[in-house]
C-alpha cells in the first residue's frame, strides 16, 4: 500500500476522510457551496465499487466491471483529492467516513488465507466476489454454507442473499439435491428486524435451506474443508460448545470494524467505531467533527440507504456548526437492504432501530419483480448520480407522500 509519512500541512476549511459513499456525498455538498480550496478528501484507492451491486456479481447478474469507477472521475472538481491514507489524527482534524472491506479477518482464525483456497470465497471483497460466482458455478456436492459474524456487519442481509441467489442458480443448474445449503447466523432469528422475519423464514422454507441460529464462525481449517462455530446462548455470549461443519462451499460474512486510524484515535469509542451522537451526526468530544457512514456507532444497520439519510443531516449541522451555532437536525436511523432472494424477485426491507419505515404503499414484505428492479437497475444509478454527487437525501420525503396513500407502514 502507498504510504507517505505526512501530507502536507496546509489548512482546508473541510477535511473528509474517506472517498466512500458517506465521503463523497460529503465532500460534494461541501465544496458546491464553499469556495475553491475549502474542501480536501483522503483517500488511497484509485478504484470505487459501487458496494451494494456485490450481491448481484456474486450471483452472475452484473459484472465487477459494472460497479467500478475510477476515484479521479468522481472526486467533485471544486475539491482537492489527497491520494494517501490517514495514519494518524490529533483532536482538531475533521473526520468524516468509512469503513472498508479491510478488518475482516480480524476474529476468524485462518478465514483470510481461506479466501485464497478453493471453495471460500465473499462478496463483500472486491477481490473474492467473483469467485463466488464461479464457486457456485462449478458446485458438485455438499455444504454450502453462509455466515453472519458476531459483530457489526456492513449491509446485514448480504450473507442470507448470498445463499438466496446460490440457491435459484443451483435449481436451474439442476444440482440443488446434492446440495445442503446451511446459513449459520450469530443472531437468535434470520434477521434483525421483527416485521421482515417471518417473510424471509418462509422464503428459507421454501428453498429447504438450513438455518441453524446462535452459530458463530470462529475457524477455518482449509486442510479439512471444515468451519468450526462457536454456539451462543440466549444472551448472545459464547458459550463452551462448538460445531465444526465441512464445506464444499464457504461464504464469510465477515466482522466488520473501522479503519486502524480511526479505531485507535479520540474519536473512537470503545469499540472502535466513531463516537458520535446517534441524532446529530456529530462527535461528542470534538464539536467541529461530524461522521457519516459506516465507521460510526450509531444504532442504525450499515448501508449505502442510510448514508443518503446521514448526509442530509450532516449538511444541515455541519453548515449550522460552520456558522457557530448549534446542531439540531436529527438522523431517524433509517436504513434499507433490499433482501434480493432469487435471481429475479426481491423483498424492500426499510427500518430505522424501532421497526419498519417503509417508503412505497405497496406490500414491501412480499418478494416482488419491482423491488429487484429498483435494486438492480435504479439503486446503482441512484448511488452514482445521485447520493455520491451529493444529490440525494434519502426517501423521506417520498414517504411522507405515500403515507397520504397508506396511512400506517407498520
Ligand atoms: C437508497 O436510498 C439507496 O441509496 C442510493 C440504496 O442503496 C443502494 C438502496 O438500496 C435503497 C433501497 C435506497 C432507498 C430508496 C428508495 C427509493 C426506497
Amino acid at each position: 500500500m502507498r504510504r507517505s509519512p505526512v501530507v502536507s500541512a496546509k489548512y482546508v476549511k473541510l477535511l473528509v476522510v474517506g472517498g466512500g459513499a458517506g465521503g463523497l456525498g460529503a465532500a460534494s455538498k461541501f465544496a458546491r457551496k464553499l469556495p475553491r480550496g475549502s474542501v480536501a478528501i483522503v483517500e488511497p484507492h484509485e478504484d470505487h465499487y459501487y458496494q451494494p451491486g456485490f450481491t448481484l456479481v456474486g450471483g452472475g447478474l452484473m459484472t465487477l466491471e459494472a460497479n467500478r469507477k475510477k476515484q479521479e472521475t468522481l472526486i467533485p472538481s471544486n475539491a482537492e483529492w489527497i491520494k494517501n491514507e490517514v495514519v494518524l489524527f490529533t483532536p482538531d482534524s475533521e473526520c468524516s467516513d468509512i469503513e472498508w472491506w479491510r478488518g475482516y479477518h480480524l476474529r476468524i482464525k485462518g478465514a483470510l488465507e481461506a479466501l485464497e483456497t478453493p471453495g471460500v470465497c465473499s462478496n463483500y471483497s472486491p477481490f473474492h466476489v467473483e469467485k463466488h460466482y464461479k464457486e457456485v458455478m462449478n458446485f458438485k456436492e455438499g455444504n454450502a454454507i453462509y455466515t453472519f459474524p458476531d459483530a457489526p456487519i456492513k449491509c446485514a442481509g448480504a450473507p442470507q442473499k448470498a445463499c438466496y441467489i446460490t440457491d435459484s442458480i443451483l435449481r436451474q443448474r439442476g444440482v440443488r439435491d446434492k446440495a445442503h445449503l446451511i446459513y449459520a447466523t450469530s443472531l437468535k432469528r434470520i434477521f434483525g428486524v421483527d416485521s421482515y422475519i417471518k417473510p424471509l423464514e418462509k422464503v428459507a422454507e421454501e428453498k429447504n435451506i438450513d438455518v441453524r441460529t446462535k452459530r458463530n464462525l470462529i475457524e477455518v481449517d482449509t486442510s479439512s474443508k471444515s468451519a468450526t462455530f462457536q454456539i451462543l446462548d440466549e444472551d448472545g455470549i459464547a458459550t463452551e460448545q462448538t460445531e465444526k461443519i465441512e464445506y464444499s462451499l464457504l461464504h464469510i460474512g465477515p466482522p466488520c470494524s473501522a479503519p486502524k486510524a480511526l479505531r485507535k484515535s479520540q474519536f473512537a469509542d470503545r469499540t472502535g467505531f466513531m463516537d458520535v451522537d446517534n441524532a446529530t451526526l456529530q462527535s461528542k468530544r470534538f464539536p467541529n467533527v461530524f461522521g457519516v457512514g459506516d465507521c460510526m456507532n450509531t444504532l442504525n444497520a450499515k448501508t449505502a440507504a442510510s448514508v443518503s439519510s446521514q448526509l442530509k443531516v450532516l449538511d444541515e449541522n455541519l453548515s449550522l456548526v460552520m456558522q457557530g451555532k448549534k446542531p439540531y437536525t436529527k438522523y431517524d436511523g433509517y436504513a434499507s437492504c433490499p433482501l434480493v432472494v432469487s435471481r429475479h424477485r426481491a423483498i424492500l426491507a426499510e427500518f430505522n432501530p424501532e421497526g419498519p419505515l417503509e417508503t412505497t404503499p405497496f406490500n414491501q414484505k412480499k418478494p416482488s419483480f419491482w423491488a429487484y428492479w429498483l435494486k438492480r437497475h435504479f439503486m446503482p444509478y441512484l448511488y452514482w448520480n445521485g447520493l455520491i454527487k451529493g444529490f440525494w437525501n434519502g426517501p423521506a420525503m417520498m414517504r411522507n407522500f405515500s403515507r397520504l396513500v397508506k396511512p400506517s407502514s407498520k
